[in-house]
């Protein structure tokens, strides 16, 4: 009788909970390439790429350890299209005893495993995923009759929990959080060292043609596929970020630039995600440059504070709150997304490079998705679902865990205020400050009203003035609400018109 081992396409960690241990001899590896994972969100033409060519390699990989893997790619002629299927079909033809898997980053998945033994009558064993730093039990226990859920009381909490950036009991330089520190934008003469690139082998060929094939009508280019796909490749992109861009990394984390979508960040988002990277190695890494006097402290706590602080937070926060988290909407947004969230045409400069960016490499940085694309979605009233769905199926690292915290939380304030204290808007000067995107733009971000003026500065105030019931009391906005009511009533009728006049043409599909 054989132990059935799944391995899922975000599990790519040879020492991940459900091999740790796996008899070679009798055992067997089972990884498939499904329609169902491939396609419940029309995901990004180089995501599946990515993961089809880094889950190829795996198995080869495996193989070559010893292991038993029978990969169904997904043109095998015995494919079943989903994981559920596709493990039936094995357990009918051979004699399994038990199934192992670790558990999956998606609710809709747990759940579905959850029946799985019921439905096979075999034993299922659903084990802990052993690769964050934090399980979802000990977030609960963290949130526990605590009012607010701030994640930087989290966050201070795994840091001495790990004893990162500690002196003794308390932070190295004194200070938990750096933030204030990261935030310049970019000078003009500055030189952005090149992201890490990987020609695609034979098998990453075999793959584009794959995604070429089934996947044309999915959103995104194939054009210059060049993501690391192998552990090996995944860990020189990492040591590349450590030597060349983490000691600025600090400095301009929150900075845009046209034609420039890589910066001064890590890239390693997707290799962490699908199991490439862990996060204790990155962690490490970065404290041992900065112990080595290799990038300052502001640069490596900022970073640690995402992977350690953000990514370990928003996993707690997503299982904590799943499955309700999925259905908020505190602010009952209900546009739909204008079309150009798919075509990329739009005159607002901002918005057609980060999503430019995200067409093309499957990738925008952590300001673009916030304080651009996601700050219009929270301004417009995007309805959540819709914007959710758009950002799951975009990026190369999406999976819902980290995804609906980002989205439903941090940019809509769609859980009405459980991840921030008060939702990320913002007006054109923001992103004037931070970008060159307004030097190249139709319209101008000087002008509040008319057809010249900005759109994000009329949405801003009408995105104040139509939630004043929700937001008006919140103490972080004082500032923005008290301008308002010295706003005169002309002034106000100006603003709602400009912005309805604005979704009109949304409405009516003509490029804004
Ligand atoms: P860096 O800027 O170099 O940061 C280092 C690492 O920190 C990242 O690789 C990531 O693992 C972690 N990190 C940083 N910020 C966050 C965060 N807010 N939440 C969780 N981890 C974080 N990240 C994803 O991995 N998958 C997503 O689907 C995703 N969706 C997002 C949607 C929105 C609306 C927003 C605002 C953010 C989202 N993020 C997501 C977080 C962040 O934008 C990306 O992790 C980051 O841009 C990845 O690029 P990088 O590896 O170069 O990151
Ligand atoms: C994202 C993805 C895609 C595109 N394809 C597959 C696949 O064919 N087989 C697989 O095992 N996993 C895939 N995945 C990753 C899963 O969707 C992911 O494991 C779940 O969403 C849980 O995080
Ligand atoms: Fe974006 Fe407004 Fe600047 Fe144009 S002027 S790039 S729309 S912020």
């Amino acid at each position: 009788m054989k132990t059935l081992r799944l391995i899922l396409g975000d599990q790519l960690s040879t020492d991940i909970s459900s091999l740790q241990d796996i008899d070679k001899h009798s055992d067997i590896v089972l990884m498939a390439e499904v329609r169902e994972e491939a396609t419940y969100v029309k995901h990004h033409k180089k995501k599946i790429a990515f993961l089809f060519s880094a889950m190829r390699h795996f198995a080869k990989q495996l193989n070559s350890d010893g292991i038993n893997v029978l990969y169904i790619d997904y043109e095998h002629p015995e494919n079943q299209g989903s994981l559920f299927e596709q493990i039936k079909y094995f357990c009918q033809s051979e004699n399994v005893a038990r199934i192992v898997v670790t558990k999956p980053g998606e609710y809709r998945l747990l759940d579905d495993m959850q029946q799985w033994q019921a439905r096979l009558n075999i034993d299922v064993e659903l084990r802990e995923d052993n690769r964050f730093l934090s399980t979802p039990e000990d977030f609960a226990l963290w949130a526990k009759g605590r009012k607010q859920l701030r994640m930087e009381y989290f966050y201070r909490e795994m840091r001495q929990r790990w004893h990162i950036l500690m002196d003794g009991k308390d932070p190295v330089g004194g200070k938990w959080n750096y933030d204030a520190a990261n935030r310049q934008s970019l000078p003009d003469n500055i030189t952005i060292p090149s992201p890490t690139r990987f020609d695609p082998d034979a098998l990453t060929k075999n793959v584009i043609t794959l995604v070429e094939t089934h996947f044309s009508d999915h959103f995104g280019s194939l054009q210059d596929f060049h993501f690391a796909v192998t552990r090996k490749q995944a860990l020189t992109v990492l040591a590349a970020f450590i030597d060349e861009r983490l000691a600025q990394f600090g400095d301009y984390q929150d900075a845009m630039a046209n034609n420039k979508p890589w910066l001064f960040h890590s890239h390693i988002s997707f290799y962490l995600n699908c199991g490439l990277l862990t996060p204790k190695e990155v962690i490490n890494k970065a404290q041992e440059a900065y112990d080595n006097h290799q990038a300052p402290l502001n640069a490596v706590e900022g970073f640690i504070r995402q992977v350690l602080g953000w990514r370990e937070y928003v996993r707690g926060l997503y299982w904590y709150k799943m499955p309700e988290y999925k259905t908020q909407n505190y602010l009952n947004a209900t546009r739909s997304l204008p079309d150009f969230f798919w075509d990329t045409n739009t005159k607002m400069q901002c918005l057609k490079q980060c999503l430019s960016d995200t067409y093309n490499n499957a990738y925008a940085h952590h300001i673009q998705r916030l304080m651009v694309i996601g700050n219009f979605a929270l301004l417009a009233g995007l309805a959540p679902d819709e914007v959710n769905n758009w950002y799951l199926l975009v990026y190369a690292d999406a999976y819902e865990w980290v995804e609906l915290p980002n989205v439903t939380g941090m940019i809509l304030f769609a859980d009405g205020g459980v991840l921030a204290s008060k939702p990320y808007a913002a007006s054109g000067n923001y992103i004037h400050k931070m970008s060159d995107y307004c030097q190249h733009c139709h319209y101008n971000v000087k002008e509040k009203n008319g057809s010249q003026a900005c759109p994000f500065n009329y949405l801003y105030w009408d995105f104040l003035i139509r939630n004043q019931d929700k937001l008006g009391r919140n103490p972080r906005l004082g500032m923005p609400y008290k301008t308002l009511t010295k706003m005169t009533a002309d002034k106000q009728r100006l603003i709602q018109e400009d912005a309805e006049a604005f979704f009109t043409k949304l409405h009516n599909h003509e490029e804004v």
